[in-house]
């Protein structure tokens, strides 16, 4: 990227007060829930475009943007990975969960079961590129895919749409499922579309002012 070619920001300007904004978004991300119980109704390719193209806005080390969006609607790939996906959950509910993990995520009544990946329209699996498409280094790889995903999510909500946060592990499979090159490391599943009719999600609080900050004025 050449050194010298800078242009004038275009800053968005809120309508109304700053506050006024910044308390309004809030109001939108706090009914961001993770879910686990999908409708099949379906949702056009634009619309998954726009979300991808909104978490791709995302910063990132020396602005290499080291990620991969796959968007897989085809319901016979959905399944191929479900099965697989499925086979991992197992052995990790079976085998290689503590105790401790286990009993952490009872509230949640997570199990193998991943039927969702058939129902849902749109699974995405974010890729961390380990070097750029060029071979050439990337910098905070996790940091910047973790933003990413993060605006992934915020997009997806802000359609109306609902996501779940999804990381089998390990994920390898996924690189060979989907045929993709060795410098795409599986990171993240997110399936997304709308919420079940009948969808449920646990009352849990997030954490109050207090406890999430700590102010130095
Ligand atoms: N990957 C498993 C287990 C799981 C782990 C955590 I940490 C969660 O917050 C939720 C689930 C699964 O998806 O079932």
């Amino acid at each position: 990227m050449p050194n010298n070619d800078w242009i004038p920001l275009d800053p968005h300007k809120p309508d109304g007060s700053t506050l006024n904004a910044a308390t309004e978004f809030n109001g939108l991300i706090q009914k961001r829930r993770t879910v686990r119980s999908f409708s099949d109704k379906p949702i056009p390719r634009e619309v998954i475009e726009q979300v991808l193209l909104a978490a791709g806005s995302a910063p990132s080390g020396a602005h290499k943007q080291p990620w991969r969006f796959i968007a897989i609607s085809n319901p016979d790939i959905k399944h191929q990975i479900r099965v697989a996906v499925e086979e991992v959950e197992r052995e990790f509910y079976n085998d290689r969960a503590s105790n401790r993990w286990l009993e952490d995520l009872q509230p949640f009544e997570t199990n193998p079961d991943k039927s969702y990946i058939d129902t849902v329209p749109w699974l995405i699996i974010v890729m961390a590129l380990r070097t750029t498409d060029e071979g050439e280094q990337v910098y905070y790889l996790n940091e910047s895919v973790g933003i990413a995903t993060g605006m992934l999510l915020t997009a997806a909500h802000a359609a109306g749409l609902s996501t779940l946060t999804h990381t089998p592990s390990p994920m390898k499979f996924l690189r060979d499922l989907l045929d993709r090159p060795e410098h795409e490391r599986p990171y993240m599943m997110i399936p997304i579309g709308y919420p079940a009719d009948d969808c449920t999600v646990p009352n849990i609080e997030r954490k109050s002012l207090d406890k999430l900050t700590v102010f130095v004025e």
